[in-house]
């Protein structure tokens, strides 16, 4: 055998043993199930309920909005350009509730919203890490090159485990900074720091697959969606990474028959996967797949036995004495239902919207400060999965209110 050939099979060899994360197909119905979920989403224009994650989601499935889609980018362009403008002159201020300086990471997702739109082909921490590498992913998908140091600082935090939510690996951190790592290595425009991103890009994947809990997800049903993305991007040598992920898209379908994905956001972050895309995909979007066009559902949601009266306990420990009372609420009641009846005895607390809903910010006239927030615990210390809007207490249930740092 000549050298070669020799070469040939060795590294043929070496393809052998590196598997891949391949989501195996979905039941069509079940996407457009999911589609539909999102379709409503489409005719919320206003400030408020615009949603660039929706339109991104949605442009990565197989599923399409015909010309709801036009519309939605259109709305999307309007805001944001309104906004930006708006920020420039009046840094930042608020109107009324609305926010008009979007965050980094709102003007990232708005970065991939407007690299979904293929069609064209028209087209930046005081932050969180996951913010800063959404970032860095939506200007790397446009190949606009950031600098060195900018991409150094989120490889640093990847290489000394930064972050980290309270003891935790955030997996969908580490899977947003692993995503902007994979983009920029395949565009390279950063070759200085080629070595470095292939070593990150390992660690990453090493971190995702170590938070692989005994159900299959990875970190927690929520993060799996991009977790997936993630380790769809590439192989792994030496690693079961298809039994790994068959086991991952098996919890995640589990899930789907409850009431798992009700939130639109995690729907815009599943979709994509489940159509075996990421967001690195968009360096070079795929214009000529076929997506189905989604019709509304026709069938209506079994509705909750809405005449049952329930209790739900609510506490709120960080205040002395400590707040403490039971909430009366019919079955079915969201926990911001349960806050708002509360409202009547004693309580106070604000929110202020998000692309994930409604996001708790006082209690009790106390606003979260920085790197603080109001998080939800069960009665065991255990963190809810769910915002207020989307968590739905069972009876007789307690639900805690604490004043944390992050
Ligand atoms: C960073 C982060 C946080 C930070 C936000 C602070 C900050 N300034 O960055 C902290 C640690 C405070 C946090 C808190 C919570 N989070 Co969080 N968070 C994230 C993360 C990693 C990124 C969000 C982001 O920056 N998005 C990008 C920007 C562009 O979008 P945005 O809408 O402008 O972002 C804001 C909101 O997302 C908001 N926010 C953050 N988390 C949550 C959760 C909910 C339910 C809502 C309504 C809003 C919200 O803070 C962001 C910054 O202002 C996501 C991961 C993901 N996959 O999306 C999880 C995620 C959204 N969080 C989640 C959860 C469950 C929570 C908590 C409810 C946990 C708890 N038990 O208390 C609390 C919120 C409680 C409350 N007060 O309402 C889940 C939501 C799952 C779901 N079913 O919807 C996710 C998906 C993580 C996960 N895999 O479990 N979070």
């Amino acid at each position: 055998m000549g050298h070669l050939s020799v070469l040939l099979f060795l590294l043929g060899a070496l393809g052998a043993l590196a598997e891949r994360c391949e989501m195996p197909q979905v039941n069509s119905k079940l996407v457009e199930m999911l589609g539909q979920r999102l379709l409503p989403w489409m005719d919320r224009l206003s400030l408020e309920e615009l949603n660039p994650s929706i339109y991104v989601g949605l442009r990565l499935s197989s599923l399409q909005a015909e010309a709801k889609e036009a519309l939605y980018l259109h709305s999307l362009k309007v805001h944001y350009q309104q906004s930006l403008l708006g920020s420039a002159t009046s840094d930042g201020e608020d109107i009324g509730d609305v926010q008009v300086k979007p965050t980094m990471g709102q003007l990232a997702l708005y970065l991939l919203a407007l690299r979904a739109n293929w069609h064209t082909h028209k087209g930046q921490p005081h932050t969180s890490y996951y913010q800063y590498g959404l970032a860095i992913l939506a200007l790397c998908v446009h190949q606009k090159r950031v600098h060195d140091r900018v991409v150094g600082k989120l490889l640093y935090a990847v290489e000394h485990d930064q972050p980290v939510h309270r003891g935790h690996l955030s997996v969908d951190t580490a899977a947003i900074a692993g995503l902007a790592f994979t983009c920029l290595k395949r565009t390279d425009l950063n070759p200085e720091q080629r070595e470095r991103l292939t070593l990150a890009i390992t660690t990453v994947k090493e971190k995702i697959l170590n938070a692989q809990t005994p159900e299959g997800y990875f970190g927690n049903i929520y993060s799996t969606p991009l977790a997936l993305q993630m380790l769809m991007t590439s192989s792994m040598p030496n690693v079961r990474l298809s039994l790994v992920c068959h086991k991952a898209r098996d919890a995640l379908l589990t899930s789907l028959q409850g009431r798992g994905f009700q939130n639109v956001l995690m729907l815009s972050q599943l979709l994509p996967v489940l159509n075996h895309k990421s967001y690195v995909d968009l360096i070079f979007p795929d214009c000529l797949a076929p997506r189905a066009i989604l019709e509304p559902a026709t069938e209506t949601p079994p509705q909750p036995h809405v005449s049952e009266a329930i209790l739900v306990g609510l506490k709120v420990s960080s205040f002395s004495p400590p707040y403490k009372y039971s909430v009366p609420v019919t079955a079915g009641a969201s926990l911001e239902d349960v806050l708002k009846e509360a409202q009547g005895q004693g309580f106070t607390f604000g929110t202020q919207a998000s692309l994930s809903g409604p996001y708790l910010t006082s209690v009790m006239g106390k606003e979260a400060g920085e790197r603080e927030f109001w998080q939800l615990l069960q009665e065991n210390d255990t963190p809810l999965l769910q915002g207020i809007a989307d968590y739905i207490p069972k009876d007789g249930e307690t639900i805690e209110l604490r004043l944390v740092t992050w």
